[in-house]
């Protein structure tokens, strides 16, 4: 992702170092911070929910600056970065602390701003859970290179995918049977990025949208983004994306193969954050079963 906003010199004047004199004399701090980020929504929009505020990241980071003496200025750096971060739209983060005045026994030029400073870079990863079905054409040949063009998604990592399921379809006209399976991973995509990305896919098989709930070639749905155990999870609710997938708790055509490729799952449902594996025998399984061998990764 090369878009980038770009905060310079953001300056503070407070006490924080290892000796303690700089834990009771304020000194000149200076923070730069770069937030990698899809802009090109926002570019088009003119929403700023599509983007990073970035007067919110300037206050937050003078806040975390601004906190109670702490010895390094590494460990100012790595809190800055965490509250970037926490920003849905956040791909990655690099951050330096300047610490000009710093009593280092030697002398810095007094040009420009130099004297010591910390530089880190810290990604997103979001854990993320990917459902794939299929009911028209060759089925398992759709759904193999949908996961290879899964595996190509720059900002995307797949770390497990689940066997093949044979489902009855659910809702919708009458229909043929469906492939089902479920991939997990990580991402550093905003998730809106990443159902774009999705879309092309599905796209790139053929897939059209003329009835909802009817027949496809492919179908590539983002079931949650972030882990709910952690509270990490997105939640959101737009025309175009709603997260968690709103129906997933109730489907067993994702469940069985979610649990499959990932044992601990766990999915918020309302207020509770639910196993899987308790939804999924609460759940209705009748029309769901293993299907063709596959070796997807
Ligand atoms: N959208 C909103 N939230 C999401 C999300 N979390 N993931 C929007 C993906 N898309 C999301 O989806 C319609 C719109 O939903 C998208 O443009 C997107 O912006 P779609 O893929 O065009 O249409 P759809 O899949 O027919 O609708 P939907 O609501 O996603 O349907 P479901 O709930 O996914 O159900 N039976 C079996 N056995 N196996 C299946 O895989 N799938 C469906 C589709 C029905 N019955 C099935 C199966
Ligand atoms: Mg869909």
């Amino acid at each position: 992702m090369s878009d980038r906003i770009t905060l310079t010199r953001l300056a503070v004047t407070t006490p924080h170092g290892v000796l303690a004199h700089e834990k009771r004399e304020p000194q000149r701090f200076f923070v730069d911070i770069t937030i990698e980020c899809d802009v090109s929504r926002a570019g088009t929009s003119d929403d700023l929910d599509h983007t990073i505020s970035y007067a919110e990241i300037a206050q937050a980071a003078e806040q975390i600056m601004l906190q109670p003496p702490v010895d390094l200025i590494e460990h100012l750096a790595e809190q800055i970065a965490a509250s970037v971060l926490e920003r849905v739209a956040a791909e990655a983060v690099e951050v330096t602390v300047h610490k000009p005045d710093a009593p280092a026994g030697v002398d810095f030029s007094s040009i420009g701003l130099s004297g010591p400073s910390v530089s880190i870079r810290r990604e997103q990863h979001r854990p993320v859970v990917i459902a794939l079905g299929a009911n028209l054409g060759d089925r398992v040949a759709t759904l193999s290179a949908a996961v290879r063009a899964l595996g190509r998604v720059e900002g995307l990592q797949l770390i497990e995918v689940s066997g093949l399921y044979e489902t009855a379809p659910v809702g919708g006209p009458e229909q043929p049977d469906y492939l089902n399976a479920v991939a997990v991973g990580e991402t550093r995509l905003a998730p809106w990025t990443l159902l774009d990305r999705l879309h092309e896919i599905e796209a790139g098989r053929g897939r059209t949208r003329e009835i909802r709930w009817g027949a496809r070639t492919l179908d590539l749905d983002l079931i949650q983004v972030g882990d709910p155990a952690a509270g990490t999870e997105l939640s959101l609710d737009t025309d175009e994306l709603t997260l968690p997938h709103p129906r997933a708790h109730e489907r067993a055509f994702v469940l069985a193969p979610w649990l499959a490729a990932d044992p601990q799952a766990q999915l918020r449902v309302g207020r509770k954050v639910v196993p899987v594996a308790e939804l999924l025998r609460a759940g209705d399984t009748s029309g769901i079963h293993i299907g063709p061998q596959w070796r997807p990764l």
